[in-house]
């Protein structure tokens, strides 16, 4: 069975353009995923640790045949290849793969949260995702994702990097 998953994409060590792009073309070339949409790519204000560089964040779009865990297996392959060190929490990384929705499924297992528990407080991660999919639907949460960004306060710290990213990629996509 096909389904929809979405991810966001965030890098602020090593060259976070490259990270990026090279996280996204391993998704791509992986057998088992079709990367179908990609956001702009915004320059954001590190949230959690303040104290470290902007980040640069996107989102994306797959279709895949894979299991959630095998989803996740996978961006963290994607993550130890892309010379990840897992240090400090929200602390400064070459490249972070997170799952935020698959499907409209809701899983608590040990290692995964679906949704992701913190997507709905966090400006980076819902301005990119609602960029591709702007009806998309968190479980469980009684107002639109759209209202529920606008109610945020670190909005200012979200600003347009590269537009319509998407376009330089169409030898990925
Ligand atoms: N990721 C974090 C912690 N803080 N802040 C921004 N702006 N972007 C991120 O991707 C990010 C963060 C933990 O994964
Ligand atoms: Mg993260
Ligand atoms: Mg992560």
């Amino acid at each position: 069975m096909t389904s929809i998953a979405y991810l966001s994409l965030g890098s602020n060590q090593g060259e976070p353009f490259v990270n990026l792009k090279e996280a996204i073309s391993q998704l791509q070339r992986t057998e088992g995923v079709q990367v179908t949409r990609v956001s702009s790519i915004y320059e954001t204000d590190p949230v959690g640790v303040t104290e470290q560089n902007a980040f640069l964040n996107l989102a994306a779009e797959i279709e895949t045949g894979k299991k959630p865990e095998e989803l996740l297996d996978l961006c963290q392959r994607i993550e130890d290849k892309l010379g990840r060190k897992r240090l400090v929490r929200w602390g400064p990384r070459t490249i972070d793969l997170d799952i935020l929705l698959f499907n409209a499924d809701m899983i608590q297992s040990d290692r995964l949260t679906i949704p992701h528990p913190r997507m709905h407080e966090r400006s980076f991660v819902l301005i990119p995702l609602l960029e591709i999919s702007p009806d998309v639907v968190y479980p469980g949460l009684k107002k639109s994702l759209k209202q529920q960004q606008q109610t945020l306060p670190d909005q200012a710290g979200v600003r347009l990097w590269k537009k319509n990213y998407s376009l330089l990629l169409e030898e990925l996509l």
